[in-house]
């Protein structure tokens, strides 16, 4: 069916952290798709700039004065033409006349629509009738870093990998039980702890980062033990948050130590080694390359997965294989902007054998597009949260997928 667009409405609504988001219609001559935008804490430098001068309220304006206008009467099925006009339309490298979260409501929004017209999920439209294979859920469990308050861990983020999981349910189901299982543990071990959480529902405890990975890895062996199949422990250093330019080290501020390069990557390395991380990302500051390639050479069985070092840019991916520096890169649409750039690097990583992570943003909302596009893309993970209800949008619909898909779904 034809998919002409008619109308495209732009509002302001709210993302889980209470700040203001922008939510985008895409209205068609036979169907309809709506997309809100995710924000991160934590982010990239190179990261695209989210809102036009003037905030949400300035991107809406945009939206109902320049953008709609330019986009109606084209066909919602040619998402490149889409992202192309709105690329063309800002001019900038990223984003900064329209905003990044404004090009990826809408192109989010336009591909929903495109697939509804078409009587298709949005991964089946985009990933093909063979598209099959469901991500595994890593999920944070422990909240440090800018994602923490007060005394808490250095690392952002403690996160679980239940691989052995059969189905993606059994996979979503280790992780609550992993999550649950460590908040038992941190009431004993932490007098202060009041089950509080951060933003994307890991627990906020007063504990150092060696402790926190011991309660992680004794949550994942039990629960290992009880399902039978292997958890494993990953992190997510976000060291640009540590980094200190002038003095040219990482300041882990509750442990009370610096760290220079060289003493980041051999602890980094031992971290690796003592609690068999199968998940490293952003162990270095986002410019450090070098550091991603040594670290990355000098590891086996261990993903060492490029955040702000990336930031979801082909350029910069492109950089990064050429120095070997990293085997995984997480994708998050709104770092770039479209989703026919998303999916560029994506097609990028892969040729080179990286390990494409879809991701979603510590500010998120109950959107679940990314459930579909991991499935759609191939990403052999998500990165998604454990409990939250904007987390929990994103693992039930990739439950219902693997629902939809019966005896043909399989874990990739
Ligand atoms: C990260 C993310 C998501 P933010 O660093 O990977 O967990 O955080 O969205 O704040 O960049
Ligand atoms: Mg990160």
């Amino acid at each position: 069916m034809s998919a002409v667009i008619e109308d495209i409405i732009a509002r302001k609504v709210f993302n889980s952290r209470g700040e203001e988001t922008i939510e985008v219609d895409v209205v068609t001559t036979s169907s309809f798709g709506r997309t809100s935008a995710p924000a991160g804490e934590s982010r990239g430098k190179a990261e695209a700039v989210y809102y036009p001068q003037g905030g949400v309220d300035q991107a809406i304006k945009k939206v109902e004065e320049l953008i709609a206008p330019e986009l109606i009467g084209l066909n919602a099925d040619i998402q490149e033409e889409i992202d192309k006009t709105m690329r063309e339309m800002d001019g900038t490298k990223d984003f900064r006349m329209i905003g990044g979260n404004t090009a990826f409501a809408i192109s989010l929004a336009n591909a929903e629509a495109a697939a509804n017209s078409n009587s298709l999920l949005l991964f089946q439209y985009l990933g093909g009738y063979v598209a099959h294979e469901l991500p595994y859920p890593l999920g944070n469990v422990i909240s440090g870093g800018k994602h923490g308050q007060g005394k808490t861990p250095d690392i952002q983020e403690f996160l679980i990998l239940p691989y052995g999981a059969e189905s993606f349910l059994e996979a979503a189901a280790a992780n609550t039980q992993i999550h649950r299982r460590i908040g038992d543990t941190l009431k004993k071990k932490d007098k202060l702890f009041g089950g509080g959480r951060s933003c994307e529902g890991a627990w906020i405890a007063n504990i150092g980062d060696m402790e926190a990975l011991e309660v992680l890895a004794d949550a994942c062996e039990e629960v290992g033990n009880e399902l039978g199949f292997e958890c494993c422990l990953g992190v997510d250093v976000a060291a640009s948050a540590l980094w200190n330019t002038k003095k040219k080290t990482y300041i882990y501020k509750s442990e009370g130590k610096r760290r220079d390069s060289g003493e980041q990557l051999e602890f980094i390395f031992r971290l690796i080694k003592k609690y068999h991380l199968v998940y490293v990302e952003d162990p270095f500051h986002e410019e450090d390359y070098e550091g991603f390639a040594e670290l990355t050479k000098k590891v086996k069985n261990c993903l060492i997965c490029g955040d702000d070092l990336f930031v979801t840019n082909s350029e910069r991916l492109s950089r990064g294989i050429k120095l070997h520096a990293a085997d995984a890169i997480i994708i998050k649409v709104n770092q770039v902007g479209t989703l026919t750039e998303a999916w560029e690097t994506v097609e990028m990583a892969k040729r080179a054998g990286y390990i494409p992570v879809m991701s979603h943003r510590s500010g998120d909302t109950c959107d679940w597009h990314i459930a579909h596009l991991a499935v759609a893309f191939k990403c052999p993970i998500i990165k998604t949260g454990v409990v939250e209800g904007a987390r929990i949008a994103k693992i039930n619909e990739l439950i219902r997928i693997e629902e939809f898909l019966g005896d043909r779904a399989k874990m990739l």
